[in-house]
């Protein structure tokens, strides 16, 4: 896969361009790109009509990140950010891939598109078709798509069949989704969550009673510190950065771990101030930990040490005893482990001066009210959940909750992701969204655990799934071990994917497949008979908000997520089912009277969902420092000291996002902060490294990992002198993701490693 062809319209891997990676992020260049891409893709009404209600009230959603707007202060006049404004020039784009498109390009060729080539061809406008034999999608009807469907459902049993979600789907669609397949018999609920976020919830939940952060906002307007570890918002989150400057501006301190030094995390030109158009701007991290991967949880269990030191030399100094006598459990067992430490260890494990760690230390101390934040830098590695659980240690041990400024800041990726698992997506229900369900439609749910992602991919690989339904996303890429992946794919009976482009998984298809067009969150939903309907979404944050689409879309063709579902079910249940899957896809008021009756937090959730600045969901830890566990208290745990050690010869890779790409969409091949243009195969390596394993910058190599004595290779990747942390790489996804052994995962929560592969270099001619 990914083969260079001499296509003229796709990467040419040779045409890299490196350039010193920059030392702030945003400024007025990025208004400048974002601005070129909205023209060059949807032209100047629809731009101006999209950008200047992202985010507003009465406006969409961004489909970008899960970074929460204020529901309190005054919103900027464009709550502006560069890679929000590529999510919707991609959304909005004129372009389309219509049935000749499909009728032009055979399977056998668009296995040789790049992603890049895919996505960049626009908008698909009609459903289409392939059965088995053929070498071209063609058109179907939708009346005979979902009759497809249903025939193909009918014929196997639910637990072979399998809906994947991808977190941008909106509450109103995901709740009819997993009451579809719950209706059917199954629990194989997977989504992306599973590959991302899942270890903070596995990690949460047992220790502070809820799987979500417990901050608002403008509580990180005014924490005193914050840490922000493992995570690139100058590129993923850029509204955070606005976050982080009025913290600063408030007189709150910023510490970021990484291993690389991102440019949003060092410094901060908001292009919406003065200083920002013409000055420096505002730098953002007061510290800087160039942590090598892996290296996190020794660095917490040293930050616990100290804390627990100066407690016991000064008591009354660091632990707030009230909140942790009322509070928690398991204080003194914490205590006596993190009484001794061996500094050497700690040193190897992060690549970080015992010095460094004791400064981060006292700012701990000296600080009132703390705030940690994180992304997948900690939740994909196989280490992720004691991670997570040595974050929540430190914040109880002060008693950094339920206070303002204070609390666990889980930050999220796709814009509904924390939604869609609030509406029950997810292959392992709780008891009390199974009997509400039951409650609320009169038939039994099924109780058996089904398929997450990883366990989707052993079953695609082993034959056990006919059906596998793809409410967004693009499953093919964004899972690890692709070739076995693809494969598994390719065996299933039946795929589905309901889209609005093209991507690598309608490619590698199943024995027949479907792909179903569809709105996305920009367009307009008209065709109801109560007239235009609107959807919600539910931030990282957990604010709740509705979301309408001002465009026009760009066929007649398409048909929302919320008439799909409705339409699958119907095609599957005939039309005498307890679910009155037609009303809720007339009035999507309908489906939030479901909602909210069964889900706790959306009470009236059709009036309160009307309310501009949208409502917030109770957080027992937020909220009244309460911590529903089963033992009704937070708790502090013990975990073992571990961090990630790579074999002789070996580097520890990291597979990230650039600049210029939505997860497996790539918008364009500009990796403008750190430099990187043109090219995606790169891997950057520390000059040291380089040197002592016997490369050269810019040298061609194949990248084998490996993995429990087995191997993968990714063939053809240019080395890059970059200054990460020593015994580190770092590599675009997707382009890596043949290099993940399916076996590497996070060990609790089942995420795929795809930040913990040991990989060595093999010279190319
Ligand atoms: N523009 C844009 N926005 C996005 C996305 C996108 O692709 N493009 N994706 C969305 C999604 S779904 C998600 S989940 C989020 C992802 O948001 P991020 O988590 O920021 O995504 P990554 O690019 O994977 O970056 C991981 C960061 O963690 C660091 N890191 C890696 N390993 C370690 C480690 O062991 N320790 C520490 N301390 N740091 C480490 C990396 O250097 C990098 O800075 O963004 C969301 N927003
Ligand atoms: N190696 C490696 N792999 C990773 C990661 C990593 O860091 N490293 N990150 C993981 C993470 S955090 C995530 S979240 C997953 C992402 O996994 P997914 O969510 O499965 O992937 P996306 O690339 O976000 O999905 C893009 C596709 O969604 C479709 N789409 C876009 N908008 C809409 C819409 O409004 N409706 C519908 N129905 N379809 C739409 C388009 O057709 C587009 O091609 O990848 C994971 N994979
Ligand atoms: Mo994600």
């Amino acid at each position: 896969m990914f083969a260079q062809k001499p296509d003229p319209h796709d990467i040419d891997e040779d045409a890299l361009e490196v350039h010193p990676p920059k030392t702030a992020a945003a400024g007025v260049k990025a208004v400048a790109v974002a601005m070129e891409r909205g023209l060059a893709q949807a032209g100047l009404v629809r731009t101006a009509r999209s950008m200047l209600r992202i985010n507003q009230r009465g406006g969409f959603d961004c489909p970008g990140c899960a970074w929460p707007e204020s529901i309190t202060g005054a919103r900027k006049p464009a709550e502006f950010c560069e890679n929000g404004a590529k999510a919707i020039a991609e959304e909005g784009t004129l372009r389309t891939v219509t049935p000749q498109f499909w009728a032009e390009h055979s399977i056998a060729e668009l296995e040789g598109k790049t992603e890049f080539w895919l996505g960049s061809r626009g908008r698909i406008t009609e459903p289409v078709v392939i059965r088995p034999g053929e070498t071209h999608y063609s058109p179907i009807s939708w009346q005979d798509a979902f009759d497809l469907i249903g025939a193909h459902i009918n014929a196997t049993t639910p637990d072979r069949c399998v809906f994947y979600t991808s977190g941008r789907t909106a509450n109103e669609t995901a709740f009819m989704y997993q009451l579809f397949a719950r209706s059917l018999g199954s629990n194989n609920l997977p989504d992306c969550s599973n590959m991302c976020h899942e270890s903070s919830g596995v990690a949460l939940i047992p220790t502070i009673g809820i799987g979500k952060g417990t901050v608002s906002l403008e509580d990180i307007h005014h924490a005193q510190l914050v840490l922000v570890i493992g995570q690139n918002p100058g590129t993923n989150h850029p509204r955070m950065l606005s976050a982080l400057a009025d913290c600063k501006k408030n007189g709150g301190k910023v510490v970021a771990v990484n291993p690389l030094p991102e440019a949003g995390l060092l410094n901060f030109k908001d292009p919406q101030t003065i200083e920002g158009v013409v000055g420096d701007g505002a730098s953002i991290a007061d510290e800087f930990l160039q942590i090598r991967i892996g290296g996190d949880l020794a660095l917490l269990q040293a930050l616990g040490h100290l804390l627990v030191a100066r407690e016991e030399r000064e008591p009354g100094s660091v632990v707030d005893r009230e909140f942790v006598e009322s509070q928690t459990l398991g204080f003194e067992a914490y205590v006596e482990a993190r009484r001794a430490i061996d500094w050497d260890a700690t040193e190897t494990a992060t690549g970080l001066a015992r010095a460094e760690i004791e400064k981060i230390a006292d700012m701990l101390v000296a600080s009132k009210g703390t705030i940690i934040c994180w992304a997948l830098g900690l939740t994909q590695q196989p280490h992720s959940v004691p991670t997570l659980k040595e974050i929540i240690n430190l914040l109880l041990l002060q008693g950094n909750f339920g206070k303002p400024g204070a609390g666990a800041c889980p930050v999220r990726g796709h814009s509904n992701v924390q939604g869609d698992r609030t509406m029950g997506i997810w292959e392992k229900p709780t008891e009390a969204l199974s009997a509400a369900l039951e409650k609320e439609f009169g038939f039994p749910m099924p109780r058996k655990h089904g398929y997450d992602s990883v366990e989707t991919q052993h079953a695609l690989e082993a034959g056990d799934v006919d059906v596998f339904v793809s409410m967004g996303g693009n499953f093919a890429s964004a899972g690890s071990d692709t070739e076995l992946l693809e494969r598994g794919l390719k065996s299933a009976g039946l795929t589905v994917h309901i889209s609005t482009k093209p991507n690598r998984s309608h490619i590698v298809h199943g024995r027949t497949s479907l792909i179903l067009p569809t709105l996305g969150r920009t367009d307009t939903d008209d065709k109801h008979p109560s007239g235009r309907q609107f959807v919600s979404i539910e931030d990282s944050m957990s604010v709740v908000r509705s979301s309408q689409g001002r465009l026009r879309p760009v066929s007649e063709h398409l048909l929302a997520e919320p008439v799909i579902v409705a339409r699958m079910a119907q095609a599957t249940f005939g039309d005498e089912h307890p679910v009155d899957w037609r009303a809720m896809a007339e009035d999507y008021d309908v489906i939030r009277d479901h909602i909210s009756r069964t889900i706790p937090g959306f009470e009236d959730y059709n009036r309160r969902v009307r309310d501009k600045s949208g409502f917030v969901l109770p957080s027992p830890p937020r909220d009244t420092r309460t911590f529903a566990t089963e033992a009704g208290k937070a708790m502090f745990t013990v975990s073992p000291f571990e961090y990630l050690e790579a074999p002789p010869g070996h580097l520890v890779l990291q597979t990230l996002r650039s600049h210029d790409q939505y997860n497996t969409t790539i918008y364009g091949l500009d990796d403008r902060y750190r430099g990187i243009s043109k090219a995606r195969r790169v891997v950057l390596v520390h000059p040291e490294d380089l040197e002592s394993l016997g490369f050269a910058d810019q040298e061609l190599v194949d990248v084998v990992s490996t993995f429990n004595g087995s191997e993968r290779r990714a063939e053809r990747f240019r080395l890059v002198s970059y200054p990460t942390a020593k015994g580190c790489a770092a590599a675009y996804y997707p382009e890596t993701n043949v290099l993940v052994h399916k076996e590497l995962v996070a060990r609790e929560s089942n995420t795929p490693g795809y930040k913990a592969v040991m990989i060595r270099f093999e010279k190319r001619d």
